[in-house]
């Protein structure tokens, strides 16, 4: 399948506006281009909700409580990945990523912990869960329930989209077909009983962050959105009531005039896929959307440097129209924000509502020739990329076979050429460098300390508990899934007697079992762009050995953001290395096996969890010493030189270009073979 092109000539959209004379419209009716609401930012602000978690509930819930205090307006809750893939923080799996990426959840007990003294009555809460979004919604709704607190005085918005999952953020745990069905049981329950919340948030960061353009990012969303209507009209479900509280979410990159545009057509393009569903609400039809500032588009070197990207990006979406806003921390391609970087991007917000009177003016842009012709040109790429999506099967039938994934691969596979080319000039990355500051204050995640207090409060549950309760609740929960009821009731059920997260998965597993997606990696002409001395040396080397060299890449625990190891294999295969790639979620064990069948010329590892030290510690007690072991990833400078002690060649970040890449690896690999 291929993409259309944005219609543009010399940087000007070509595309005759349709929308011009949307500009004379009243804001707040439908098509929406121009906003959701007649009053938009004069009435009510844009909620500030920065995304947040770590460690235990108790840490995460101090947080919560300063930037509450601080003036933040909404919560955002990111768990750890163990709580996104269901496992509890003793599972063997878990044991590296406790904490790290987010709050560790393995029970209502923890999560009645995360709010303690925080009225869930009065603050919206969004919670970002896929996959193990069953237990994690009843923890919520029993937690409130137990502060007193009901269902439908509930506000805030689970993510609840799976389908985004398999094309990029890869946090799923059963098959397709299964998830969408826990996708519509969230809907329906949350119709039924929480009228006030928004049950999903159709994402389309993520397709960013993992390579996708602007306008690939919004016809993915706008794909998955119709996938999903259509599912539920075909489970029955009344679509003219669950419109109104399905919600999205995009990401805001550095293209500032197509991320305005992106946000205005993406308002439109709803509306008119309402209208063909004949959903006659008009609050349905209004778009209401949460936007982040991109975290691929920081940069390690001159950190501080990304204040000012971030504030860009946040001002296209508060021109583009958003309902609730995250911007990122300077330090964010280092390490998890630091409590300085949290209160900068907190206050970057403030000073936008506060100092500026950006908000003053309801769509800015509108009437602008040009930015109608873009917000013209989104539409008209998002309908063609829809017409030959359905050409190819429709969604379901590309996720499962993966080819939106590879369509994204590839856009990222080009970014990171045109990079190297200097066709995209990054300051500080590649052009413009000086040496690296880091930034003073790094968060240090206490993994090991949070995975013994959430493993002691574990044991503590199961004594406590009523086991044969449990063990009913869990039977039932499985049966439902065999019948196909809704699971949410039951799920509520069970974790009301304390069943745990990783319980309820785990009833659910056995019933519909752990799945893996399949994974192809594309090639890309990267050789073109690296000095041509450097290819050389590795054909002759290959020559010299008589054989092709032979290289591992995998990324290891939970972490599933492969868009940085899925380049590597593609500029390594260029140079002429046979690569192999292991599947997301490989253990150290799998990789010492696959090394043992026929040992590889160097193995590299891509973690961008924190686990580093976990993980290398463990490879490199456990590997042949004569194997040369590479790490890349969100590797704080403190942990650089952590890492080359325990055995690691090069640590691989951001700032490295794929030419110096391929010269470090280059270097390495001579000595390693003893040529
Ligand atoms: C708002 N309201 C208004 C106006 N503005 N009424 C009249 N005029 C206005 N100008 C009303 C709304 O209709 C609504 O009323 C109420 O005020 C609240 O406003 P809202 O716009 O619904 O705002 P909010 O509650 O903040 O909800 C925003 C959306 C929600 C709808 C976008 O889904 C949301 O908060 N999403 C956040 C998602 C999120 O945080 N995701 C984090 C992803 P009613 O209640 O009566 O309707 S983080 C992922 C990071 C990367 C990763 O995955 O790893």
């Amino acid at each position: 399948m291929k993409a259309p092109s944005l219609a543009k000539i010399e940087g000007v959209y070509s595309v005759a506006p349709e929308t011009a004379d949307s500009w004379r419209d009243a804001h707040g009716k439908a098509p929406f281009v121009r906003g959701p609401y007649e009053k938009m930012y004069q009435q009510k602000p844009w909620t500030i909700r920065q995304y947040a978690g770590f460690e235990g509930a108790l840490e995460t819930n101090a947080f919560f409580k300063r930037a509450l205090s601080q003036g933040q307006t909404g919560l955002s809750v990111a768990f750890d990945l163990p709580t996104h893939l269901g496992f509890d923080s003793d599972h063997d799996l878990a044991a590296a990523d406790v904490g790290r990426t987010g709050v560790a959840i393995d029970s209502v007990e923890d999560m009645a912990v995360l709010f303690d003294g925080i009225d869930l009555g009065n603050v919206s809460v969004s919670m970002t869960m896929n996959g193990a979004v069953l237990p994690i919604m009843a923890c919520f709704i029993v937690a409130a329930e137990e502060q007193g607190v009901a269902p439908d005085k509930l506000s805030g918005t689970i993510q609840n989209d799976i389908l985004k999952e398999y094309i990029a953020r890869n946090t799923y745990i059963h098959s397709p077909d299964f998830s969408m069905g826990v996708v519509s049981d969230v809907v329906a329950y949350c119709s039924a009983h929480m009228p006030r919340f928004n049950s999903m948030s159709i994402s389309g960061y993520h397709f960013q962050e993992a390579g996708a353009s602007p306008e690939l990012e919004l016809a993915l969303t706008m794909a998955n959105a119709r996938a999903y209507l259509t599912h539920f009209q075909q489970q029955g479900i009344d679509l003219e009531f669950v419109a109104k509280r399905l919600s999205f979410f995009f990401g805001l990159g550095m293209s500032f005039y197509k991320e305005v545009a992106k946000l205005r057509a993406a308002r439109f393009l709803w509306s008119e896929l309402l209208d063909e569903f004949s959903i006659r609400s008009e609050n349905a039809k209004r778009l209401k959307m949460h936007c982040q500032t991109s975290g691929v588009s920081l940069t390690e070197s001159s950190p501080l440097n990304n204040i000012v990207r971030t504030t860009i990006e946040a001002m296209a979406g508060v021109f583009g129209g958003t309902q609730s806003l995250h911007t990122n921390s300077y330090d964010e391609a280092i390490s998890l924000p630091s409590d300085q970087a949290s209160k900068v991007a907190l206050e970057t917000q403030f000073i936008l509502q506060h100092e500026t009177g950006i908000g003053d003016v309801v769509d800015p842009w509108g009437g602008s020739y040009m930015m109608e012709s873009a917000t013209q040109s989104m539409i008209e790429y998002v309908r063609t990329m829809q017409k030959n999506i359905e050409t190819e099967g429709g969604v379901l039938a590309l996720v499962a076979s993966g080819q939106l994934t590879t369509f994204i691969h590839r856009q990222a596979l080009q970014t990171a050429m045109d990079e190297e080319a200097l066709n995209k000039k990054i300051v500080g990355k590649n052009c413009y460098q000086s040496p690296t500051s880091s930034p003073q204050h790094q968060r240090v995640i206490a993994s090991d300390k949070t995975l013994l207090q959430q493993s002691k409060k574990l044991a503590q549950l199961k004594l406590k508990r009523d086991d044969g309760a449990v063990k009913r609740a869990l039977q039932a929960l499985q049966a439902a899934a065999r019948s196909k009821q809704n699971l949410m009731p039951f799920t509520i059920d069970a974790i009301r007697v304390r069943a745990t997260v990783g319980e309820c998965i785990k009833a659910l597993t056995d019933e519909a079992s752990r799945y893996l997606k399949p994974e192809y990696i594309e090639s890309a002409p990267f050789c073109t762009h690296l000095d041509a001395d450097i290819v050389k040396r590795y054909q002759t080397l290959s020559s010299q050995l008589d054989r092709p060299l032979r290289f591992l890449i995998a990324k290891v625990g939970l972490d599933g953001h492969d868009r940085g190891a899925k380049v590597i294999v593609s500029l390594l295969r260029d140079l002429g290395i046979e690569v192999d790639y292991l599947p997301i979620f490989a253990s150290i064990d799998d990789i010492i096996q696959q090394d043992a069948m026929c040992p590889y010329d160097g193995i590299g590892l891509s973690i961008l969890s924190g686990a580093h030290i976990h993980f290398i510690t463990q490879i490199t007690q456990k590997i042949r010493t004569d194997c040369p072991i590479f790490v890349g990833g969100v590797i704080p400078t403190s942990d650089k030189n952590t890492l080359e002690k325990i055995g690691v060649e090069v640590v691989f970040t951001a700032k490295h270009s794929l030419n110096d890449i391929a010269i470090s690896l280059y270097d390495t690999l001579v000595v390693a073979t003893k040529i």
